[in-house]
C-alpha cells in the first residue's frame, strides 16, 4: 500500500509531498479516524528518563514541526513522537528549494532552517490530545536571535511547552541555523543548558511534574569532542542525549547530482556515523545518561544495532519517508525481541 502511495508522492516536489502527507494525516485526526491507521503494535513498554514508552521506536524531530499531525503519526505505531523544532516566533525558514531526495542512497539533504509556525501555535495543538504514546517537544532559536542571545529563546520555548510536553529536547545540532552548532561546545553549552535545567526544576517544585530535558547532538564531532560534550551534559543534570542530527559530510554520496547542496544529510549515509556517536557516548557515560539513537535506521536490524551500540530508544525520520509505516512495525518487533532476549540473557 505504501509502495503505491510512495510512487505517487515521489513524483511530486519533496516539500509538496511532505505537506500533502501531513495534511492528510492531520485530516485523519480531525475526522477521528486515526484508529484505522493501526495504533500501537504489541510490545513491552520501556522505561527511560523516568517515562514509560509503549515501545522503543519514535518519530524523530523535524517531520511534524508544528504538531499538526502527531496524533495520526502516533497512530501509525510510534511509541513516541518528537514534534518541533519549534522557535519562539514563527519563521519562514530558508528559500526553496531546500529539501532534496537521494533515492539511490535512501537519503535526504535538507536545509529547511526551522520553518515553523511558532511556539504559541504548537502549544495550542498539544494542549489537549489523545495520543497514548510519549510526546517530546524539540526546541530551538529564531534565525534573527544571535547565538549569544540563544538561551532566552530556548527558555521561552521550554516555559511555554513544559505543562504539556512529556519531555523536551534542546536542539543544538541543526546545521541549517548559522552558529547553532557552536552551542555544543565549551562555556556556551553550560550557559545554554543551566537556565533550562533551573526552569525545569522550578516547574517541578511548583507543579510536581518532572519533565526530562534531552539534548540533541551532531554526528560531526571527534571522539574527544563527544566525550567533552557529554561530560558537560552530565554536570548540568540533563536527562538524556539524542544522537544524532544530520551530517555535513558528503563522503557517502559524492558524485550525486545533489551532493553539493548545502544542508544536513540524513538516511542510510549517516547510519554508521550516528552509531559511532552512540557507541562512544555509551562507553564514556557507562549508563549515567540514557541515549536515544537516531540516524539511518531503515530496517529492524538497524534499530537493534543502535540498541547494541548502547541506545535505550531509537528514532526514525528518513527511513520512514522511504519505507512508510511498515518500517515502524518492523523496528518495534525487532527492538522488542532484542529487549526480551537481553532479559532472558540470550
Ligand atoms: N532534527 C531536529 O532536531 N529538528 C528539526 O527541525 C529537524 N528537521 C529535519 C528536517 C528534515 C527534512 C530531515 C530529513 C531531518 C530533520 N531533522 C531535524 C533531523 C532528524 O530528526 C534526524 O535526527 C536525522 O534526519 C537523522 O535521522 P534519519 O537518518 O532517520 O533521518
Amino acid at each position: 500500500m505504501y509502495n503505491l502511495a510512495r510512487s505517487l508522492l515521489f513524483k511530486l516536489d519533496p516539500e509538496v509531498a511532505h505537506e500533502l502527507s501531513l495534511d492528510l494525516l492531520a485530516a485523519s485526526s480531525r475526522l477521528g479516524v486515526n484508529k484505522l491507521l493501526g495504533g500501537l503494535p504489541a510490545a513491552s513498554p520501556v522505561e527511560v528518563m523516568g517515562l514509560r514508552f509503549p515501545n522503543a521506536v519514535g518519530l524523530a524531530a523535524g517531520l511534524d514541526k508544528n504538531a499538526d499531525a502527531f496524533e495520526a503519526l502516533g497512530a501509525l505505531g510510534f511509541g513516541f513522537v518528537e514534534v518541533g523544532t519549534i522557535t519562539p516566533k514563527g519563521q519562514a525558514g530558508n528559500p526553496k528549494p531546500r529539501l532534496f531526495r537521494l533515492p539511490e542512497h535512501e537519503a535526504i539533504i535538507n536545509r529547511m532552517g526551522f520553518n515553523n509556525k511558532g511556539v504559541d501555535h504548537l502549544v495550542s495543538r498539544i494542549k489537549s490530545h489523545n495520543y497514548p504514546g510519549v510526546l517530546g517537544v524539540n526546541i530551538g532559536k529564531n534565525l534573527t536571535t544571535s547565538v549569544e542571545g540563544a538561551a532566552a529563546d530556548y527558555l521561552a520555548c521550554l516555559t511555554a511547552v513544559i505543562p504539556y510536553a512529556d519531555y523536551i529536547t534542546a536542539n543544538i545540532s541543526s546545521p541549517n541555523t548559522p552558529g547553532l552548532r557552536s552551542l555544543q561546545f565549551g562555556e556556551s553549552l553550560a550557559e545554554l543548558i543551566s537556565p533550562l535545567i533551573a526552569a525545569r526544576n522550578q516547574y517541578e517544585a511548583e507543579h510536581g511534574k518532572r519533565v526530562p530535558l534531552a539534548v540533541k547532538i551532531a554526528p560531526d564531532m571527534t571522539d574527544d569532542e563527544i566525550k567533552l560534550v557529554s561530560d558537560t551534559l552530565v554536570e548540568q543534570g540533563v536527562d538524556g542525549i539524542i544522537a544524532t542530527n544530520t551530517t555535513l559530510s558528503r563522503d557517502a554520496v559524492a558524485g550525486h547530482q545533489f551532493a553539493e547542496e548545502a544542508g544536513g544529510l540524513s538516511g542510510a549515509p549517516v547510519r554508521d556515523a550516528s552509531t559511532h556517536v552512540v557507541k562512544t557516548l555509551a562507553e564514556h557515560l557507562k549508563g549515567t545518561l540514557p541515549i536515544i539513537g537516531v540516524g539511518g535506521i531503515s530496517s529492524g536490524a538497524d534499530a537493534v544495532e543502535k540498541l547494541q551500540a548502547g541506545a535505550s530508544l531509537v528514532q526514525i525520520y528518513s527511513g520512514f519517508i522511504y519505507q512508510g509505516p511498515e518500517l515502524i512495525k518492523e523496528a518495534v518487533a525487532s527492538t522488542d525481541a532484542y529487549f526480551r532476549e537481553c532479559d532472558l540473557g540470550i
